[in-house]
């Protein structure tokens, strides 16, 4: 059987660490497509050149043309700008919008088979705009956050409780950032939620708030210390793992920036929202009830998103 073919659109930070992890882990072989002629060219050969040491077989390939991304099974976007100190991601929209035009059309002549993850931010309205410039189905088109966002709060749980991060489990929705709505009562360690946990004495109700306020802020705080572009570590991992639950049909729950045509309440927009991912894209959007508080965060953050759109839609008028 042929080895699977992995398209990497954007080969900065994020899409050169994509290609090192989807390596190590024996994925498919890469295809890395950028503008900037000589970057994917040359990760690739670095990266190529690291498979004997460890032992992984794939081949890596630089390119400059969309032709190279021919036949992919699947597609994860990072090409645009990241953010730089003080920037918010919304500060990124009519740049990266045009990028995502761009991508879009390329997927459309070269990749139509493809599982789609979308990174460049703003994610929730990018992968949406994407969507409709690939025009491929709303099940193969999906945003990273939810995974990376969760991972970030079970970092800091783990940390906190010090505890193993594998038996943390955290639950978010809503869009990626500032206006994510991580739900305390789903987020446990070993099954235990963070409530009983307060009630258990592990933690008080302000330091719980505390380490929310900080998972928001998460990528703020690394793009802080950086000062030169944002994360790429965790990101990248994120989308890795997504890819994989597709690719193996794995049938993950996944919390992803999925298509919304109803559920929660939302008609034709892409928010986080906890998903099954399988062999056949987002195969399940899981609804779950939510409080009265859960569920006004959840509202603000889809206005946040909404009017992302909106703007989207008064740069780019072919969007719907
Ligand atoms: P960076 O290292 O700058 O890489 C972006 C790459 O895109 C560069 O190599 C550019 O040359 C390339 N590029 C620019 N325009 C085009 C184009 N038109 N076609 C093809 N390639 C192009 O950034 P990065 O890898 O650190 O981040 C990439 C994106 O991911 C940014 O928009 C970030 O804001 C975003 N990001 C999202 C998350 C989420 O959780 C959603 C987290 C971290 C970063």
């Amino acid at each position: 059987m042929a080895r699977n073919k992995i398209a990497l659109i954007g080969s900065g930070m994020i899409g050169g660490t994509l290609a090192h992890m989807i390596g190590l882990k024996e994925l498919g072989d890469v295809v890395m497509f950028d503008i900037a002629e000589g970057i994917p060219q040359g990760k690739g050969l670095d990266i190529a050149q690291s498979a004997p040491v460890d032992g992984f077989d794939a081949t890596f390939t630089g390119a400059n043309s969309y032709e190279a991304i021919k036949g992919a099974d699947v597609c994860i976007v990072t090409a645009g700008v990241p953010r730089k100190p003080g920037m918010s991601r919304d500060d990124l929209l009519g740049i990266n919008l045009k990028v995502m035009e761009q991508v879009g059309a390329g997927i459309k002549k070269y990749a139509t088979d493809a599982f789609v993850i979308c990174i460049t931010n703003p994610l929730d309205a990018m992968v949406w705009a994407l969507q409709q410039f690939s025009g491929l189905s709303k099940n193969k088109v999906v945003g990273m956050a939810g995974v990376l966002d969760s991972s970030r709060f079970r970092h800091f749980l783990a940390d906190e409780f010090d505890v193993s991060v594998e038996d943390v489990t955290a639950f978010v929705l809503g869009g990626h950032g500032d206006t994510m709505v991580p739900l305390a009562r789903y987020s446990t360690v070993a099954g235990i939620p963070l409530p009983d946990l307060i009630k258990m004495g592990w933690l008080s109700k302000d330091r719980l708030e505390e380490i929310i306020q900080r998972t928001r802020d998460g990528g703020a705080e690394i793009v802080g210390l950086l000062k030169s572009g944002s994360a790429y570590y965790a990101p990248a991992a994120s989308a890795v793992s997504m890819a994989e639950a597709y690719l193996k049909d794995k049938k993950r729950v996944l919390p992803c920036a999925a298509h919304l045509d109803g559920q929660y309440g939302v008609k034709d927009m892409y928010v986080g929202v906890p998903t099954v991912i399988g062999a056949g894209g987002v195969e399940r959007i899981i609804e779950i009830d939510l409080n009265k508080t859960e569920q006004k965060m959840f509202d603000k953050s889809v206005e946040a998103v909404a009017g992302l759109c909106e703007a989207c839609r008064g740069i780019a008028p072919n969007l719907n």
